[in-house]
């Protein structure tokens, strides 16, 4: 049977690219799979976190989650911390993985900067949590936007490794989902970076919380270059703003990228704007206004992660007995 498991980090500022390139996905998956969503809070203590913030941050998460449309009745919708098989099934993973394959991560590279020797060691094993986070559900699906690829494809090695030195086809090799026309939103300022809830700059990325004013100043202010847009998606080669505010149009108004370029081939930028802001407005108006009633009722909130938790944990903790088990400790 196919399950689905995915999550974000509670880490403040959830923006329009955990949208496209996740949360939106996952909606039509409910309908067709056992989709199990979790908030990584613990993902998110790898960086310094307020621990007010944190708690806030988990409950607005979560309400994204369900303003989004993912419904809480036939999903599962957890906060990680609160199923503690993560980070028991961490361990025995841990201990199977190579330090030359977390060497390889690149988020790590990014995340650490410069500063690698004092990074945390929370932050270089981040890989193997979120391998325990996958396969605790022996989820076989991994809806997730394309920054997060190279650490699916670590949460497969990992669980052939395991299944190797025991010998045996314990936990299935999740596949990475990677869809959508927004796999990867770039970051409104630089259209290098990618759009990220750490990026210092507010006018970077668009909050699901931003009002429709705000959204439509972060378009207005851009960065794009002076030429009109092309014609042809191969013409956007070289533009990376172009391309990124094009592909983010195409995904809020579920065209493909030629057809959203072909509305505006020959325009310029500020005809092109108008119509994204109208597009980001309406959608993403929507999502925000649901989140802040949402907000308004934390107990609701919380009811919805105790009861996904009290499931979840129905799956993880059998899993993680038998691997346990697997693995030699005495479970007298
Ligand atoms: N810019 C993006 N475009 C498309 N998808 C994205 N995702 C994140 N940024 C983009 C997808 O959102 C999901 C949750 O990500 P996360 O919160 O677990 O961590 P992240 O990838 O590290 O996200 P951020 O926003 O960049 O957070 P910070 O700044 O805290 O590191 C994942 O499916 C991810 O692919």
């Amino acid at each position: 049977m196919n399950r689905i498991f995915s999550g974000i980090q509670p880490t403040g500022n959830l923006h329009l690219g955990n949208y496209l390139g996740a949360i939106r996905n996952w909606i039509d998956l409910q309908n067709e799979f056992e989709c199990i969503f979790c908030i990584v809070d613990l993902h998110a203590l790898t960086q310094p976190q307020d621990p007010a913030e944190l708690r806030g941050s988990t409950r607005e998460v979560t309400a994204a989650y369900i303003a989004a449309g993912i419904d809480p009745e036939r999903c599962t919708i957890f906060n990680q911390s609160m199923v503690s098989a993560h980070t028991e099934l961490a361990w025995l993973l841990s201990c199977l993985t190579p330090i030359g394959w977390l060497n390889r991560m690149t988020q790590f590279k990014e995340k650490a900067g410069k500063h690698r020797e004092m990074a945390g060691l929370g932050l270089y094993a981040y890989p193997v949590l979120m391998a325990a986070d996958i396969l605790l559900y022996k989820a076989t699906h991994v809806p997730v936007g394309e920054d997060q690829k190279q650490h699916i494809e670590l949460a497969r090695d990992i669980a052939g490794a395991f299944n190797r030195r025991y010998e045996r086809d314990f936990f299935p090799l999740p596949e990475p989902q990677i869809f959508g026309t927004a796999t990867r939103v770039m970051s409104l300022r630089d259209g290098t970076k990618k759009m990220s809830k750490s990026d210092s700059s507010d006018y970077s990325r668009i909050n699901l919380t931003d009002s429709g004013e705000m959204i439509a100043l972060k378009i207005r202010r851009a960065k794009t270059d002076p030429e009109p847009l092309p014609s042809t998606i191969a013409d956007l080669e070289h533009r990376p703003e172009a391309d990124n505010l094009i592909g983010i149009y195409a995904a809020l108004c579920g065209l493909s990228r030629e057809d959203a370029l072909g509305k505006f081939a020959g325009r310029n930028f500020s005809a092109f704007k108008e119509a994204l802001s109208e597009a980001a407005v309406e959608v993403l108006g929507r999502i925000g206004d649901h989140m802040r009633r949402l907000m308004a009722e934390p107990g609701y909130i919380d009811g919805v992660l105790r009861c996904g938790a009290e499931r979840a944990r129905a799956i993880a903790e059998p899993v993680l007995r038998e691997a346990q088990q697997i693995s030699g400790l005495l479970r007298p």
